[in-house]
């Protein structure tokens, strides 16, 4: 069977994924090395220096792109250094088109680093393609899309944005983090290249920093892939063998992860003192159909906003928590708590956060795999 015949969970187990032909061990070695042999100059089995090649790292990027039905895969230090390669592929006076509703650290890259050498941002709402087609020019190279958006889980759909990228000839990228590639994949629906924080729901733990790039596209790939080494933003084959092994439970997790979240947004949505609950699983939501048509589940990342909207009620709350911990960062197997407006999404102006709800009383929860009853005292108490 081909890793392409494979179904999902297959995949996540075997896909890319060979005994040690030196020693038959089951688990894929940590080649914790810089560099290999040369028995005279250019001579050599495919390796010359970990930054360029590892065998590690060329495991997890066979098994992840597997995952997303890639052909290629790339894997990267962090997500922001996956999202840095992705600016990377443009030039002074590019433009791009960003989603106006985004992970903070990806705004802050966007409008701190980039646009200092050249690069024009445009951010803007893309529950409907319309406001984003406008800001089109000729200088105009991509669209950044995040689906579901980090903190208030708005849906883009990827298939419209992807024909408006074909269009016009645009590079689309989404970042997937949020759904994971067990809950949707982009380059499936037209998208040309998927981005994953790998620290997320991937590796699944919150014990791995790491980004990927998925894609098809075989220029594109040589593009990625001299910039992965030419700026030489690699993870270390000991953080690859930690992501190849959370891969592993990746879609156990995640049937928990939305069993869990669909049981918490529901209790939220039923108490008191929440104003309003941030998730696509409910038929109110505004995006909820294509939720439904791009998404195999709703996951576990949601958003809550209370009632009267005070920053001191949102402190009181995340500070009491007991189960859930008050930390930034998601997708790991427990549960934790943020505040975006001081944590995640600081570093996006006030009244531009508050635009797209990330308001004052905004809590964005990562549902973990822990007990939903032991999981529902903890709200309980906290709200109380
Ligand atoms: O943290 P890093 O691995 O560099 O990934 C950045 C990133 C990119 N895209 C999305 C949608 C993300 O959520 C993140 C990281 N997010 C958090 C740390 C957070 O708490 O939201």
């Amino acid at each position: 069977m081909t890793d392409q015949e494979m179904k999902f969970e297959t995949k996540a187990i075997h896909a890319g994924l060979e005994p040690d032909s030196a020693t038959g061990a089951i688990m894929t070695p940590i080649y914790q090395t810089s560099t290999y042999a040369q028995p005279l100059p250019g001579v050599h089995k495919g390796y010359e220096y970990s930054r360029s090649n590892n065998p590690t790292r060329n495991a997890l990027q066979k098994n992840l792109a597997a995952l997303e039905n890639a052909k290629h895969g790339l894997a990267f230090g962090s997500g922001l250094a996956a999202v840095d390669a992705c600016m990377r592929l443009l030039k002074p006076g590019d433009e791009i088109i960003s989603t106006n509703d985004l992970y903070g650290g990806s705004y802050r890259q966007f409008t701190k680093v980039h646009a200092n050498y050249g690069l024009k941002f445009h951010f803007t709402g893309m529950q409907t393609i319309e406001a984003a087609e406008a800001l089109i020019n000729q200088n105009t190279k991509m669209l950044w899309v995040e689906t579901p958006t980090n903190p208030t889980l708005n849906i883009i759909n990827i298939d419209a944005f992807a024909a408006l990228a074909k269009k016009h000839h645009l590079i689309l990228v989404a970042d997937n983090t949020f759904a994971s590639p067990y809950l949707q994949n982009p380059l499936d629906l037209g998208a040309d290249i998927v981005m994953h924080s790998v620290t997320k729901y991937i590796a699944g733990h919150s014990d791995v920093i790491m980004g990927f790039l998925a894609l098809n596209d075989d220029q594109l790939r040589q593009d990625l892939a001299f910039i992965q080494n030419s700026v030489g933003a690699v993870p270390g084959p000991m953080d690859c063998f930690l992501a190849l092994r959370g891969i592993k439970t990746l879609h156990l997790r995640m049937q928990r992860h939305c069993e869990n979240g669909a049981a918490i947004a529901h209790f939220l949505a039923n108490h008191p003192k929440v104003e309003k609950v941030f998730w696509p699983g409910f038929e109110s939501h505004p995006n909820h159909e294509v939720a439904k048509a791009q998404m195999r589940g709703f996951g576990g990342m949601m958003s809550f906003s209370l009632k009267g909207d005070k920053l001191e009620d949102a402190f009181s709350v995340v500070s009491k928590l007991r189960i859930f911990t008050l930390a930034e960062s998601l997708g790991g197997v427990e549960s934790l708590a943020g505040h975006p407006a001081t944590m995640t999404h600081a570093s996006i102006p006030k009244a531009d956060r508050e635009k797209t709800g990330v308001t004052d009383s905004l809590i964005r929860l990562s549902v973990g795999v822990e007990h939903i009853d032991d999981l529902i005292a903890d709200l309980k108490q906290a709200l109380a």
